[in-house]
């Protein structure tokens, strides 16, 4: 019989070469840590029990499986960009709205009020009195606060000024948006070129603002890069927020120019991070203002956040009530008069009956709908009585602010265009 380097079709040299590299292998398995001390243990004796360092997040990004739910609903509201397979010869394409596979006729975008600027504050005198509820949108420059904050007020809305230069906000600026509250766009941080005079004002402005906005400041949405996701300023920020009490929600913009398969890693990833937080949302709200997906998305957040769930189902009402009018008139044109039912013979009789009977049916259930809506909405209104009181003393005691010691103080509009 040969030996085994024979039978596997090695010579007895290389036979040799194998089994002492296996023994070796064998044997540094076990001892390895003795003998070849690895890179990242130190020289003290005790360094093998240490832990392994941390990934950096690009390793750790390559070795996410995304959570299919995420991938799902990337694919939904078509964000995310999707390179072509090269042998496939026509590429997907997605609507401008970005809205493709989702949409629902029973929630259409929701539509506001153009937003309207009513004060700026580029130091904390001149921080306006709480006249409503609010939301304020943060972080690093040029992340694309202001394009956001014009998205989430509709299409061609340029209320807030957008550029590619970062640094161009440079103090906080307020919109009144109807019955959504009042949105806050801030200046950004972190920027490259930021002196460090500069950086210490905007960290004064925004604890002044966050400390005068303890009640009526209901959520901060804060905006990072979908390419990078959070950076480490951007954490700094958060735990800060956390230490406030205040609660907050990570925004990914500019999702339109990150790959779908790495967004998805990404976000699985941020969720994982986000539990560190105790004040912050568990879930990160992807978007494009450029495309404008999943723009209706953050704007139904907005309005929950600001207690203006009112819009929503009095626009769900708004619309559960345009399909049953449609499907009125749909069974209303299936009507046949005697004398056409009488040409028709029994078949065509059957038939018409059968889609009579559809129509008829998908009527009720528009029906039930409306009536559905309508009590949601009622609900939404009678909560938004209590919400509106709230609202209404705040802007009292606000009047009442200014018109005593607090009048010298007043409201620096301070916004040039
Ligand atoms: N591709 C893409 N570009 C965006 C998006 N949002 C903003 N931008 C661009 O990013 C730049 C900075 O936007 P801006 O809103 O001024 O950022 P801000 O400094 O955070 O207010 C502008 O050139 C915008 O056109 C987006 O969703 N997709
Ligand atoms: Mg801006």
């Amino acid at each position: 019989m040969l030996p085994v380097g024979h039978r596997l079709g090695l010579g007895r040299p290389s036979l040799h070469r194998t089994l002492s590299r296996l023994s070796l292998s064998c044997h540094s398995a076990t001892v390895s840590s003795k003998v070849i001390p690895p890179r990242y243990a130190s020289s003290s004796p005790s360094s093998t029990t240490q832990a392994l360092p941390a990934l950096s997040n690009r390793q750790r990004l390559l070795r996410t499986e995304p959570d299919r739910k995420v991938t799902q609903l990337l694919e939904d509201l078509a964000l995310g960009s999707v390179k072509a397979h090269p042998f496939r010869t026509r590429q997907k394409t997605f609507s401008k709205k970005g809205l493709v596979s989702t949409y629902n006729p029973l929630d259409p975008p929701i539509k506001l009020p153009p937003p309207i600027f009513f004060a700026g504050a580029y130091k904390s005198q001149s921080i306006p009195e709480p006249s409503g509820l609010e939301v304020a949108f943060v972080g690093r420059s040029n992340v694309g606060k202001s394009s956001l904050l014009n998205a989430l007020g509709g299409p061609r809305v340029h209320a807030a000024r957008t550029s590619e230069k970062p640094g161009l906000t440079a103090q906080l600026n307020f919109y009144r948006v109807g019955e959504a509250g009042i949105w806050v766009d801030a200046p950004g941080y972190g920027f490259a070129f930021a002196k460090t005079g500069a950086m210490d004002a905007w960290k004064q402005l925004i604890d002044d603002y966050l400390s005068k906005r303890s009640k009526t400041l209901k959520r901060v949405y804060v905006l990072a890069d979908g390419r990078h996701g959070l950076k480490v300023n951007d954490k700094e920020f958060c735990r800060h927020l956390n230490g406030f009490g205040i609660k907050f929600q990570i925004i990914l913009t500019k999702c339109d120019l990150v790959p779908r398969y790495l967004l998805a890693r990404r976000i699985h990833l941020l969720h994982q991070d986000l539990k560190e937080y105790s004040n912050a949302m568990p879930e990160c709200l992807p978007v494009s203002a450029y495309t404008g997906a999943g723009v209706d998305r953050v704007r139904r957040h907005v309005l929950q956040s600001t207690g203006a769930s009112n819009v929503i189902a009095a626009s769900r009402h708004a619309a559960a009530e345009h399909i049953l009018q449609q499907k009125a008139r749909e069974a209303d044109d299936a009507r046949v008069s005697p004398s056409t039912a009488l040409v028709l013979g029994s078949g065509g009789r059957k038939r018409l009956e059968k889609s009579r009977q559809w129509l008829k049916d998908s009527k009720e259930e528009a029906e039930r709908e409306w009536r559905q809506a309508g009590r949601i909405k009622d609900k939404a209104e009678r909560g938004k009585g209590d919400k509106g009181m709230e609202s209404r003393d705040i802007m009292k005691r606000g009047r009442a602010d200014r018109s005593g010691a607090g009048r010298a103080k007043g409201v620096q509009s301070s916004y040039k265009r």
